[in-house]
């Protein structure tokens, strides 16, 4: 695959997706973040892709937007419109991690600030390092949380503390980000990808169709009504009964073996 700005390599199932401007923190210009929607395109459309992990090369995850790109375009006097880059970039690549129906998980290396921890928070699991860190960089340049941040960050870890982290940018160490629900998981930095990859490998061998039906009642429930939800679970319920992993499933609790899931 012929990305400058990422790297795509795919094993056994598992997708891994590394943001890769080193020196920048993984800072994201425009062809990352074009890459990135393509990246996650072609996730989705590989049958043999069946779980995607998300992480930064160096000592960064994301530090968001790439404030030098947008310092470029003031000085030559051609002023950004924030409201379309996001519209355009950041807003479908959210979108796109969410409605994958295949789990995707970060591993976060390192920093995540800015659009970057709000990339972090679009993923379906997130393991860090000891050494990671969070911050809602946005209010320290005078911005507001964007790419879904004030969606995500107040169901993961409550309004008080999403508002403290909007309002003050102050930085979160990835202990504190476990404590609060931020995050699933803290390792140590030298086992981020090994426990990545090995919790990868185990949702290469799970029931992938189900869960993709188990994300979109996740995200249906989060804005609808009890009875909304019910009512949603019945129709995805209706399409799981219908895989054939979920008659493997069945057959195998029967027989008292352990299952063998196609994704299918
Ligand atoms: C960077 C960046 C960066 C460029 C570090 N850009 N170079 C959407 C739509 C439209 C408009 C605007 O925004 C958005 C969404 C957003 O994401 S807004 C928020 C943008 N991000 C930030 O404000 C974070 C800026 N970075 C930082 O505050 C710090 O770098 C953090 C706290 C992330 C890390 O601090 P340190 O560990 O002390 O590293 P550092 O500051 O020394 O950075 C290392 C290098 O990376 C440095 O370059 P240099 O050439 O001096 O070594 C930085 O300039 C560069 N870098 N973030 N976003």
């Amino acid at each position: 695959m012929g990305y400058e700005t990422i790297l795509f390599e795919k094993e056994d199932g598992v997708l891994t997706i590394t943001l890769n401007r080193p020196d920048k923190l993984n800072a994201a210009n425009d062809t990352m973040l074009s890459e990135l929607q393509d990246a996650f395109k072609q996730a989705g459309r590989d049958q043999e892709v069946r779980a995607v992990i998300l992480t930064g090369a160096g000592r960064g995850f994301c530090a968001g937007q790439d404030l030098g790109n947008v310092k470029e375009r003031l000085d030559t006097g051609g002023r950004m419109d924030y409201g379309a880059h996001l519209r355009h970039t950041y807003n479908p690549l959210i979108l796109r991690i969410r409605q994958l129906p295949k789990p995707v998980i970060a591993a976060v290396n390192g920093v995540a600030a800015g659009a970057g921890m709000s990339l972090v928070m679009a993923c379906d699991l997130r393991l860090a390092a000891e050494s990671a860190s969070f911050l809602q960089a946005f209010v320290r340049v005078g911005l507001v949380p964007d790419s879904g941040s004030t969606w995500m960050l107040p169901r993961l870890i409550g309004m008080a503390r999403a508002a403290e982290m909007m309002l003050t940018g102050r930085r979160i160490s990835a202990q504190e980000a476990y404590e609060w629900g931020l995050i699933n998981k803290v390792v140590p930095d030298d086992a981020l990808m090994e426990d990545a990859r090995k919790l990868a490998g185990e949702f290469a061998n799970a029931p992938t169709k189900v869960i993709g039906y188990i994300k979109r009642a996740l995200d249906y429930a989060a804005t609808s009504s009890l009875e909304e939800a019910l009512e949603y679970e019945a129709d995805m319920q209706e399409l799981a009964g219908r895989t054939n992993d979920h008659l493997e499933g069945l057959r195998a609790f029967l027989e008292k073996r352990p299952p063998k899931y196609t994704g299918t």
